[in-house]
């Protein structure tokens, strides 16, 4: 499924992600008894536009009317979900706005997530192919209680921000604010 386009459009190792990606999220969907199909279908596509360079994203984006925000603007970092929910939209024809709507909220979050995209935020977490520290406790995290999840990816998540110096978006904060209650 897909699999031309996301040979043409990723990398080898950014393509073996959106794999192990999927089948996360259709692990996930099972055990949470979500739509397995739009879980596979979402984490396949989650990244689909990562390797394309900034400019080629900002064409996509500035092309269907987007807006950037502030924070956008100067974080490249943050459009490939943007552009990754335009692309599969129109080029790829998929009118499901529960998968749409994972895609376009999978790297910041936002407050009230859906379960597809709790799942597909989580997935990519959580996916066979991380090698970070606490991946295979998040693991362990995540199939017990998706919004568990979620509060341990965000902290995880605004610690690295802060390390790093960066830019924290509002959808990230907030998401953060909502999930750690
Ligand atoms: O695309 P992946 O690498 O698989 O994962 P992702 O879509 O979660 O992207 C992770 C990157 O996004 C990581 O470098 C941190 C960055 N990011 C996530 N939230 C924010 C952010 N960057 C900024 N500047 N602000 C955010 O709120
Ligand atoms: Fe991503
Ligand atoms: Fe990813």
């Amino acid at each position: 499924m897909y699999q031309k386009t996301l040979k043409k459009m990723l990398t080898p190792s950014r393509l073996y992600h959106s794999y192990c990606v999927s089948d996360q999220a259709q692990h996930l969907a099972k055990i949470f008894g979500a739509n397995e199909k739009k879980a596979k279908i979402a984490g396949l596509l989650h990244d689909i536009t990562k390797s394309l360079p900034t400019d080629k994203q900002l064409k996509i984006i500035n092309e269907a009317g987007f807006k950037l925000d502030e924070i956008q603007r100067v974080s490249p970092k943050l459009l490939h979900s943007i552009s990754g929910a335009i692309y599969i939209k129109k080029f790829l024809d998929i009118k499901d706005d529960e998968i749409i709507s994972a895609i376009r909220y999978h790297t910041t979050a936002k407050p009230k997530m859906t379960l597809l995209e709790k799942i597909v935020y989580l997935a990519d977490y959580t996916s066979l192919d991380r090698k970070f520290v606490d991946a295979a406790y998040m693991r362990e995290i995540v199939e017990k209680s998706l919004d568990d999840g979620m509060k341990y990816g965000l902290t995880y998540t605004i610690r690295d921000l802060i390390d790093k110096s960066v830019a924290i978006h509002p959808d990230t904060f907030l998401a953060y604010n909502y999930y750690i209650k």
